[in-house]
């Protein structure tokens, strides 16, 4: 029998500075019942989907930043959420700043949970690729703060079985990189969620708009071919206060076919009943990893970080 999970991404447009914790859940409500009426059993939300992507702006005062951090999941702003999903039977990813205490110490994570249909967190991802900088750019039309207000996330790269397939998560700046989807390729994953807030413009390095949205494309069609994987990715888009962040919300095939893609920068769900026997064929054939890898010669990767020249070593 096939095992079809359908699946929604559910981007949000802007959230503001001054939007608080209770109206962005209202949000998140009537997307989830906007996703549910479609027949998905799963809804992924964007990255940090509870607040303004904070760290655009530059802060000193640590008790103003911890604001913007969630200090248990769920707790009362974020109930209404799991009550309603365990309520309609669907599960959800949510991605939030997470504040922990860990062995004596504050630590703050970029994360995302999974939540089964039954209300209970059966998964968490803390971010690992954290872009940006940590000092300030005051010559920046805005800044990117993720290395100053978030700890690397511990707790790496995991694959969950759950609502009938091998699910795996990811956030953000994480998708740009092949040795996330090959991580958890290697975890036969069939499903990755990830959510995102991605910047218009380049703070970088100056390069045309469209390469944003070229970019962000490119790289999970690759990878969700190259581990034979559906990808679900979900923006949260628009003008937040006037910064300017990419849609593009979709859900990509193992194929590396776009399957759904989001029309809009604002609050709107796709959804799309996913095949997640679809990647067995890649699996088993040009991506067979367990015939053709050759991990004799893939050295480097785990014991180089930066790119050296040859002789320079
Ligand atoms: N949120 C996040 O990870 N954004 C990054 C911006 C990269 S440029 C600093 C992204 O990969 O989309």
């Amino acid at each position: 029998m096939a095992r079809i999970l359908k699946v929604a991404a559910a981007q949000m447009g802007p959230v503001h500075l001054a939007d608080d914790r209770g109206r962005v859940v209202q949000r998140l409500l009537a997307l989830l019942r906007e996703a549910h009426a479609t027949g998905a059993r799963l809804v992924v939300f964007p990255e940090l989907a509870l607040t303004t992507f904070f760290p655009r702006y530059w802060m000193e005062d640590q008790a103003e930043i911890d604001t913007f951090f969630e200090r248990e999941m769920p707790n009362a702003a974020t109930r209404p959420l799991f009550d309603e999903a365990r309520r309609l039977g669907i599960g959800f990813y949510l991605g939030y700043a997470e504040l922990a205490a860990e062995a004596g110490r504050t630590r703050r994570y970029n994360t995302a949970i999974l939540v089964a249909p039954d209300g209970r967190i059966i998964g968490r991802y803390r971010k690992i690729h954290l872009p940006g900088h940590a000092e300030h750019l005051p010559k920046a039309p805005f800044q990117h703060l993720e290395k100053r207000y978030f700890d690397v996330g511990n707790e790496g790269f995991k694959v969950w079985r759950a609502m009938g397939g091998n699910l795996g998560m990811c956030i953000c700046n994480d998708r740009r990189w092949p040795e996330t989807f090959r991580v958890m390729g290697l975890q036969d994953v069939e499903m990755v969620l990830l959510g995102y807030n991605t910047p218009t413009e380049n703070i970088h390095h100056p390069e045309p708009a469209h390469l944003r949205m070229f970019h962000h494309l490119v790289t999970m069609q690759a990878n969700a071919y190259q581990n034979g994987t559906w990808v679900v990715a979900t923006a949260k888009a628009g003008r937040e206060d006037g910064f300017a962040m990419i849609g593009g919300s979709c859900i990509i095939a193992p194929t590396g076919e776009i399957a759904a893609k989001a029309m809009t920068e604002e609050d709107e769900v796709v959804a799309f009943a996913c095949d997640l026997d679809l990647g067995a064929y890649i699996k088993r054939t040009v991506f067979n990893f367990a015939k053709h890898r050759r991990i004799e010669h893939y050295r480097l990767i785990t014991e180089r970080t930066a790119a050296e020249p040859p002789g320079a070593g």
